[in-house]
Order: structure tokens, then sequence, then C-alpha cells
């Protein structure tokens, strides 16, 4: 391994912040360092972190409701990883600020680790970035990481495969998108939280989707994330729910289909430069683009037989 990535890997063993947030950037940009890094990081520790998807649409509270289960964690005494997928903002601005600023409560606590990653207008693959991130946080010894994404786009629901188990959170008044999107993402998840429990509306959603969730073998809880009713009993229920998926194998299979997608992520990546030399190499672009990519392809393949 390269001196300075074992460097690194030491910092981020002993929880040092600037080493934890310098290691995620490189293994999310991917250049040399990050494989003795990504290497490294295929540790046994890595394996015992629990990782607790958070998705729904936005304005759902899913960030109100991480930061309570982050201070309900933290009164367990327990290192929490968070990483927040962004589909709708750079890495510079948008929903996140707003989430990061909201984060600070956490800020000066050094077992609280949060980073923020952007879908939009980044390089690489989502679920890659992510997956990496996720490995360094356990690496610095978090026992649960929450990944929160807003399940709407292709992106952020191949990133709800990385959890070994989801909840999916709702709330009253979210409109009519939301009901289309509802039946979809409750099939991706294993727990459903109706949020913003202290509105009276929330009673009608509640209602409804307990009798979903009797017809789909889901568990539901209702948290006020704002002023944290709800909340132990939901970290409790997502807890036995982890052991319960843990005793039948499940999450061991998960983390297969996992391994997977973020497989599939690095190759599209390691493949790009060469074929964007291929697409170039094909001169000047007329004709069907779906038939030029595939002679590009061929092209490349044939220079490497
Ligand atoms: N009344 C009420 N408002 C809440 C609750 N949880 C979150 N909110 C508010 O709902 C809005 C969206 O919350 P946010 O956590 O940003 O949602 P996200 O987009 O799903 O991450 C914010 O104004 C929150 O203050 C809750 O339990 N009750
Ligand atoms: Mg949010």
């Amino acid at each position: 391994m390269s001196p300075g990535a074992d460097t690194l890997l030491a910092g981020v063993r002993e929880k040092d912040p600037r080493a934890i947030g310098r290691a995620i950037s490189i293994v999310e940009d991917g250049g040399p360092l990050a494989a003795s890094i990504l290497a490294a990081l295929e540790h046994p520790c890595c394996e015992a972190a629990l990782v607790i998807g958070v998705t729904g649409p936005g304005g759902a509270g899913k960030s109100t409701l991480t930061q309570a289960l982050i201070a309900h964690y933290r009164t367990e005494g327990r290192r929490i990883g968070v990483v927040a997928v962004d589909p709708s903002s750079t890495l510079s601005g948008g929903a996140l600020l707003g989430d990061r600023i909201r984060m600070m409560r956490h800020a000066l606590d050094e077992d609280v680790v949060i980073r923020s990653m952007a879908t939009r207008g980044r390089a690489g693959g989502i679920c890659a970035a992510a997956g990496a991130a996720v490995r360094v946080m356990a690496y610095s010894g978090c026992e649960i990481v929450l990944l929160e994404t807003v399940g709407v786009g292709q992106a952020e629901l191949a990133v709800v495969h990385l959890a070994d188990l989801t909840a999916l959170v709702l709330a009253p008044g979210l409109g009519d998108d939301v009901q289309a999107m509802k039946a979809g993402l409750i099939e991706l998840v294993d727990a459903i939280v109706v949020n913003k429990g202290d509105q009276p509306a929330a009673q009608a959603l509640l209602a409804e989707m307990q009798a979903v969730a009797a017809a789909t073998h889901r568990a539901v809880f209702c948290t006020s994330a704002s002023d944290g009713t709800g909340v132990a009993q939901l970290a409790a229920g997502l807890g036995e729910l982890a052991d319960t998926l843990r005793q039948s194998d499940r999450i061991a299979l998960r983390r297969q289909a996992a391994r997977s997608i973020e497989v599939m992520d690095w190759a599209l990546e390691l493949l790009r430069p060469e074929l964007k030399a291929a697409v170039a190499a094909l001169g000047p672009l007329s004709g069907e683009p779906q038939a030029l990519a595939r002679l590009a392809i061929a092209r490349l393949k044939a220079t490497e037989e």
C-alpha cells in the first residue's frame, strides 16, 4: 500500500475527522490512491456496521428524522455515520446546505460523521461513491450508518439497495405525485414511517399505511421527528428488524446484491475514458447515436483482442 494511504487509514481508524473527510473524497474521486484505500476497507469491521436507508419524497421529514435518530443513538453512546444523497443540488448548494445547517447540532460531536453527496453534476457513479463512504465511516468505528436519499430518480432508488434495511418516510399533505409513487416505493422498503404525527391529517395516512402494511408485511411506525415523539420506538423497531433479517441471512444476500451494483458502477467508471476515446476516434458523428455507440464499443473490443 502506498504510504499516503497507510497514514490516512491510520487517521481514519483513530477517528480523526479530517482524515475521514479526506479518505471519503479520495475514494469518491476514484483516483489511484482510491484503489489502495478501498482494498484496505475490505476489513471485518466494515461488515459490522448496520446501514439503514432512510428514503421518501422531499419534505416528508427525512433530514429531521435522521437528526432525531442521531440524537437518539448518541444517548445510547453509539458512533453514527450519515451519508445524505441529494438528487437536486450540486455539491455547493441547494437543499443540502439547509440539511447541513440543521445537522450543525451534531457538528461538534466527533462521534457523528456526516457526508453529503449530490447525484447531479458529478462524474462518478453515486452507488460507488456512497458505498465507499459508508465503508470509510464503518472503518472509523461507526456502528450505524444512516443513508438518506430522496426516493425519486433511478440513481437514488439504486442507492437504496446499498442499505441493509430501509425505512420509507411519508407525511400527510405531500400531494398527488407522492400518492402515485408510494406503491413503487413501498415495494423497496422494510418499514414505513408516517412522520408529522403531530399533524391531525397524519392519522388518516397512518390508518392507510397500516392497512397496506398488513397486506405487504411491512412494519409501520408513527413519528413526530421535530419533537422526537416515536423516535425511540422507531430505533428499537429497526434494530429488531435488523436482527430478524440477519438471522434469515437476508442481510448477507442484500450485501451481495449491493456489491454487484457497486461493481457495476465502478466498471462503468473505469470504462469511461476508453469509451470516450473510442467515440472520439469515430470521427465526425452523423447518424443514429445508439448505432454509433455500438460501433464504438465494437471497435474498443476489437482493439483488446
Ligand atoms: N409538524 C412537523 N413538521 C415536521 C416534522 N418533521 C419535519 N418537519 C418539517 O417538515 C419540513 C421538511 O423536513 P425535512 O426534514 O427537510 O424533509 P426532507 O426533505 O424529507 O429531508 C421542515 O420544515 C421540517 O421542519 C414533524 O414531525 N412535524
Ligand atoms: Mg432532506
